[in-house]
């Protein structure tokens, strides 16, 4: 998979692209992210990105040339292979973990960037495939979000991730939050860890589990747990629980 984030700050994407997992992908050669600069697409003296609103009001808006051409360029380059084209932005839709796994199945995924008051309106409308926000909150710009979008489909990409069964127990998979994890001392300055985990039965320690993800996605995500269909084992878990 190829993941392409344009952005007058490369500076900034670049460092984090290099690191961690994201870097374990690309040498595993099952991922290509790069970082392109905006500027490059731009034919003026000044690599002017940005322009004043039209009607008027405080601020700059980002010129649309630049992007067309960005990702005419980057998707040439990539053999006209399908992409999704993304716009981060706070008047988008939720990016959630469903997204991810969509889009961790196209071979080319392209991020957009904004900055200041946003990007012209055209190149949501006519260039990109989707506007997401990743939440309530302005940020200054649209690198954070692209990258906590690249970095969320890039470790679905098959031979990112070191232990691909570690997936099934991400939070969200199958709409419940994950359960607690521990690690050795199974003392540390009075603090234990629950009985279950260290009795070796792999059984009820399941169950434990399971009952974990459930009365923690109760209590913390009722948005989450007003989805979830219970199993008839889950109800006989959480009437035990209750007990
Ligand atoms: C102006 C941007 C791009 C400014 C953003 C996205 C989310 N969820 N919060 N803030 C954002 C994205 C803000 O460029």
């Amino acid at each position: 998979m190829r993941i392409d984030i344009v952005t007058v700050f490369p500076e900034m994407v670049e460092p984090v692209i290099q690191c961690s997992m994201l870097a374990r992908g690309q040498q595993a050669g099952s991922l290509q992210i790069r970082a392109a600069d905006l500027r490059q697409f731009t034919h003026d003296r000044h690599r002017t990105t940005d322009d004043t609103p039209f009607g008027g009001g405080a601020g700059m808006v980002m010129k649309p040339e630049p992007f067309f051409e960005a990702v005419e360029h980057l998707r040439e380059e990539a053999g006209w292979v399908p992409a999704r084209i993304v716009v981060t932005t706070p008047q988008g839709r939720l990016f959630n973990q469903q997204m991810a796994v969509e889009f961790a199945q196209v071979p080319h995924l392209i991020l957009l960037c904004g900055h200041y008051e946003g990007i012209d309106e055209r190149v949501c409308q006519h260039l990109a495939t989707d506007e997401l926000s990743i939440g309530d909150y302005v940020l200054t710009g649209g690198e954070l979000p692209a990258l906590v979008i690249a970095d969320a489909v890039s470790r679905l990409v098959p031979g990112v991730l070191g232990n691909p069964e570690s997936l099934q127990q991400d939070s969200f998979v199958d709409g419940l939050l994950a359960p607690p994890q521990y690690t050795r001392p199974a003392e540390y300055r009075g603090y234990g860890v629950p009985e279950v985990l260290l009795s070796g039965h792999h059984a009820n320690i399941a169950r434990w589990r399971r009952l974990q993800q459930l009365l923690r996605t109760r209590e913390r995500r009722p948005d989450l747990w007003q989805k979830v269909s219970l199993t008839p084992e889950d109800i006989k878990l959480l009437r035990e629980a209750e007990q």
